[in-house]
């Protein structure tokens, strides 16, 4: 028969097939729910479609519209079954729209307004216009979209507005927006922003704020916390001293119930310590302790905030590093070019930290990645606006810093991390955000180029600084200035691959004959038992979901509902009639990049006693059986165990005997070639 497929792209779409249906199971669903992926902010993403070969291979999906209206500095989410079942890329603007994308081409599936943002009248600051600047979360059990709005009711008036929406509507959920100024004692929309992400822990949202740019008015790095379930009970945390802003991008981070900030430069406390130049860790609520347990600044703290030298322009990051003592960390990087390594169960108060190395000459103020490869723990970071660089965390007692690579990158985006499964192919990627506006990715080990950027249609405009791309489903979503860009490994088309008729001999385990896809049916020989009863699986390109079988030629009917596991989707049959050709059409099968594949007929002689598979049952057939009797069952003779039972005794020859001068009856029968007989067996 013709092969349909090359032998090559066979070949390698059959190994991808094979790592991905390893790691991830067709029905998992993928959600990027927050920033960089996870309450620790390591912004890494789990996808087995990004191969080397396929993230150097990666192109902007063109087809994908993505327009949207208004400035982004947020980074975009990614939510699946949403209205139809749609995956969707949820975005929000400085202009106070909001979208849900559908994440397969772009169009807007539902957008809210949520207010006028701010053009003028505050005292500082340098976005305009003003509005949705801080990462929003997704909580998925209540399906509520959550994120902080900056609105002018009436000229001169500024508010905060926490806004929670259904995330399948964009409907807004009872008892919301919370009005930040209203509830929260003290606070001055004015004058605080809200740049960091937002954070969920213990069914409590939390939103970060600092102060604008120019550090205008008596504003204080502060901590909202407010139950998801109940809009009215809010609690608050603000830094005693003025300023002391929460202002990083990657804002809250939590292992689960306790949030972590890091606040910036504090003023007037003549050396007092009030809550600046801190890693943070609150009780739900927030509640802080002012335990020494719970924060911690670099001794030279109050330096620090003489020279606007803020610690808290790079969020905290939560490392775990196996074989440390201790081992579960707080990586806090400052303007100050350090990074540090706190004990993240006693942050240690005013004092030296666990590790610290000074790993940049300019100053950090980009949310940093985290991962673990075979080679160790490591933590990349947007060393200056010309540098991304990672450094190693060694376990040991303590741990310690050493560098690790670094590379030239025009641009000032924060990188996220790629990985086929948590430990290998690990690519940091980052845009160059306000410089060469490009996507790149490097090797998470050595910091070689693994996508240089593309050409041009994988140019960028309007990339912002400190914002970060996501990756779900083979795809790297980026939000810029009015347009969501979609980037895409090499999908591969979805295609059957093979089929077979399959049967179980006994103990000597699983048989399958080929169905060829095309050229003459292969033939099944096998006995179906009382009820005519046979399998059937088809194998595919891609991971398959869902989809339809029925009996569209000849004697038979499915039985139950066709079984979808990784690759392949099994069909049961029940009922089916000996000498005659059978046809099964396959039905709006899907794989998991929602491709459907066209009806697609596969057919098979049903022919027992056909051993030889040459569409005659007669006294070759008896021969070659007879020939077997007491040989074991092995894949060059299972066709002669004729009833399945796992050995080939008298019965099967007799079973043979009893079919003589069968073949395949009209109207089903088809010529045969001595092609089909080879591959029958
Ligand atoms: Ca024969
Ligand atoms: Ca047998």
């Amino acid at each position: 028969m013709k092969h349909p497929f090359s032998i090559f792209s066979f070949f390698v779409a059959g190994l991808w097939v094979a790592v991905l249906s390893a790691v991830l199971p067709a029905n998992a669903s993928v959600n990027v729910t927050q920033h960089h992926n996870h309450d620790s902010r390591d912004g890494l993403y789990i996808d087995p479609a990004f191969t080397p070969t396929n993230a150097a291979n990666l192109a902007r999906d063109t087809n994908f519209t993505g327009t949207i209206t208004g400035n982004v500095y947020a980074q975009p989410l990614y939510i699946e079954n949403g209205p139809g079942g749609r995956a969707m890329v949820i975005a929000v603007t400085e202009s106070n729209n909001v979208y849900a994308l559908d994440a397969a081409n772009g169009s807007i599936i539902w957008q809210r307004n949520v207010g006028t943002a701010i053009t003028s009248g505050l005292p500082c600051g340098n976005i305009i216009p003003l509005g949705i600047t801080g990462t929003p979360i997704v909580d998925l059990a209540s399906r509520s979209l959550f994120f902080d709005a900056e609105t002018t009711p009436s000229a001169g008036t500024f508010k905060h507005l926490i806004y929670s929406l259904n995330v399948d509507t964009g409907d807004i959920n009872a008892g919301w927006p919370v009005d930040v100024g209203a509830v929260v004692s003290g606070f001055t929309s004015s004058v605080q922003s809200e740049r960091g992400a937002l954070g969920i822990a213990g069914g409590i949202l939390y939103v970060p704020y600092g102060g604008r740019f120019g550090d205008c008015g008596s504003y204080r790095g502060r901590l909202v916390g407010v139950q998801m379930n109940n809009p009215a009970g809010v609690m608050a945390w603000a830094t005693t001293a003025t300023g002391g802003g929460v202002w990083g991008p990657g804002g809250v981070a939590s292992e689960g119930t306790n949030p972590f900030v890091v606040t910036g430069n504090t003023f007037g406390t003549g050396g007092t310590w009030g809550g600046g130049e801190a890693v943070i860790r609150f009780q739900p609520g927030p509640i802080f302790s002012g335990s020494t347990t719970d924060y911690w600044a670099p001794t030279n703290w109050f330096t620090l905030d003489q020279g606007d030298t803020d610690l808290g322009g790079s969020g905290p990051v939560l490392v775990d590093v196996p074989g440390a003592t201790p081992s579960q960390l707080v990586v806090a990087l400052g303007k100050d070019g350090n990074a540090y390594l706190l004990n993240r169960s006693n942050l240690g108060g005013v004092s030296a930290p666990v590790a610290s190395l000074h790993v940049s000459g300019s100053s950090i103020i980009q949310a940093a990645a985290t991962y673990r490869t075979n080679q160790g723990t490591y933590v990349a970071f947007r060393a200056s606006t010309s540098t991304l660089a990672a450094f190693h965390i060694n376990a040991g007692n303590p741990p310690t810093i050493t560098t690790a690579w670094s590379v030239s990158q025009i641009g000032r985006g924060s990188p996220f991390v790629t990985s086929t499964d948590g430990t290998n192919n690990m690519i940091v990627w980052v845009v160059g955000s306000e410089g060469d506006q490009r996507l790149h990715g490097y090797d998470g080990d050595t910091g070689a180029v693994v996508y240089a950027g593309g050409g041009v249609n994988e140019l960028m405009i309007g990339t912002r600084k400190f914002n970060t791309g996501i990756v779900a489903r083979g795809r790297i979503y980026i939000a810029n200035d009015n347009k969501v860009y979609a980037f895409t490994v090499p999908v591969p088309a979805l295609q059957l691959t093979s089929a077979v008729s399959r049967k179980t001999h006994g103990a000597a385990g699983t048989f399958d004959i080929p169905l060829p896809l095309s050229g003459s049916p292969g033939v099944e020989c096998r006995t179906g038992g009382a009820t005519g009863d046979y399998t059937q699986v088809f194998t595919f390109t891609n991971n398959v979901t869902s989809g339809n079988a029925s009996v569209t030629g000849g004697i038979g009917s499915i039985s139950g509902m066709p079984v979808f596991s990784g690759n392949t989707m099994t069909v049961n049959l029940t009922g089916v009639a000996n000498a005659q050709t059978l046809t099964v059409t396959l039905s709006g099968v899907t794989d998991e990049f929602s491709q459907v594949l066209p009806d697609t007929p596969v057919s098979v002689d049903m022919l027992i006693g056909d051993t030889n598979g040459n569409g005659v049952v007669n006294a070759t057939d008896v021969a070659q059986t007879k020939a077997q009797v007491g040989q074991p069952v092995t894949s060059s003779n299972f066709r002669t165990d004729v009833n399945a039972s796992g050995i080939i005794n008298a019965t099967d020859v007799a079973i043979v005997k009893a079919h003589s001068g069968g073949s395949i009856s009209a109207p089903h029968a088809r010529a045969r070639s001595s092609a089909a007989i080879a591959t029958g067996h």
